[in-house]
C-alpha cells in the first residue's frame, strides 16, 4: 500500500499543530513539526537551539539547511512509518525541493498539500491568546506576530503555486470549530 504523506500548510496560527494531532491519531501517521523540533533544541540549549532561538524570537525563519537536516534525520528514524504529516515544513522553495528529492528517492511522494486558510485578524487573535499561556516569546508581541505573517506571505505562500503545479494544492477553510476543520481535512484526504 502506498504511504500517506501530507503537507499541512498555512500561516502562523492557522491550526497546523492543532489539526496534526487529530490527523496522526486518525491515520496512524508520524508527526514531523519543525517548530516542535526547533523548540526541543532550544530547551536542550544545544548550539543549534541557540542559533534558532534568536531568529524564532524575532519571528524570522530559521536557515533552510538546519530544518532540512532535522527532517532528514527524523524520516530516517521512522523508515517503517505508514506516512508522515509535515507540519510547518516546507516553508520555502528550497525546503520543498529538498523534501521532494528525499521522498522521490524512496518512491513515496507527497500525497496531499492541505492549506488551512484563516484571515489575518483571526490569526493575530489566536496567537495573542496562545501567548497568554504558552510562554512563547514569538506569541507575546503583536509586532513579532505580524513579522511572522509577513515572512509567511513573502517566503512561504509562494509554495501554493509550487504544489498547484503538481496538482496537489488543496485549500481548506480554517475558520470554525476544531472538529469542523478536522472533518474538512478528512474529506479533502478522501
Ligand atoms: P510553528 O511551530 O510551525 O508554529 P506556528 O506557525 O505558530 O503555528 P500553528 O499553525 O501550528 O498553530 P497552532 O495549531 O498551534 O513555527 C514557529 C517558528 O519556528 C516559526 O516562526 C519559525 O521561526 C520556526 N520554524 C518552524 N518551521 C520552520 C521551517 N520549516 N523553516 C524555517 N523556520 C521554521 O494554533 C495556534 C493557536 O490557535 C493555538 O492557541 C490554538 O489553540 C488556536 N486554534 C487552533 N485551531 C483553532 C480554531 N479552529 N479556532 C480557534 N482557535 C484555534
Amino acid at each position: 500500500m502506498s504511504k500517506l504523506n501530507i503537507v499541512l500548510f498555512g500561516p502562523p496560527g492557522a491550526g497546523k499543530g492543532t489539526q496534526s494531532n487529530f490527523l496522526i491519531e486518525r491515520y496512524g501517521l508520524v508527526h514531523l513539526s519543525t517548530g516542535d523540533l526547533l523548540r526541543a533544541e532550544i530547551k536542550a540549549e544545544s548550539p543549534l537551539g541557540k542559533e534558532a532561538k534568536e531568529l524564532m524570537d524575532q519571528g524570522e525563519l530559521v536557515d533552510d539547511a538546519i530544518v532540512i537536516g532535522m527532517i532528514r534525520n527524523k524520516m530516517e528514524a521512522h523508515l517503517d512509518a505508514k506516512g508522515f504529516i509535515f507540519d510547518g515544513f516546507p516553508r520555502t522553495t528550497p525546503q520543498a525541493e529538498a523534501l521532494d528529492a528525499m521522498l522521490e528517492g524512496k518512491g513515496e511522494p507527497i500525497s496531499h498539500m492541505l492549506a488551512l486558510e484563516v484571515p489575518e485578524a483571526e490569526l493575530v487573535k489566536r496567537l495573542i491568546g496562545r501567548g497568554a499561556t504558552s510562554g512563547r516569546a514569538d506569541d507575546k508581541d503583536e509586532a513579532i506576530i505580524k513579522n511572522r505573517i509577513r515572512e509567511y506571505e513573502n517566503k512561504t505562500a509562494p509554495l501554493k503555486d509550487y504544489y498547484r503545479a503538481q496538482g496537489k494544492y488543496t485549500p481548506v477553510d480554517g475558520v470554525g470549530s476544531m472538529e469542523e476543520i478536522t472533518e474538512r481535512l478528512v474529506k479533502a484526504i478522501g
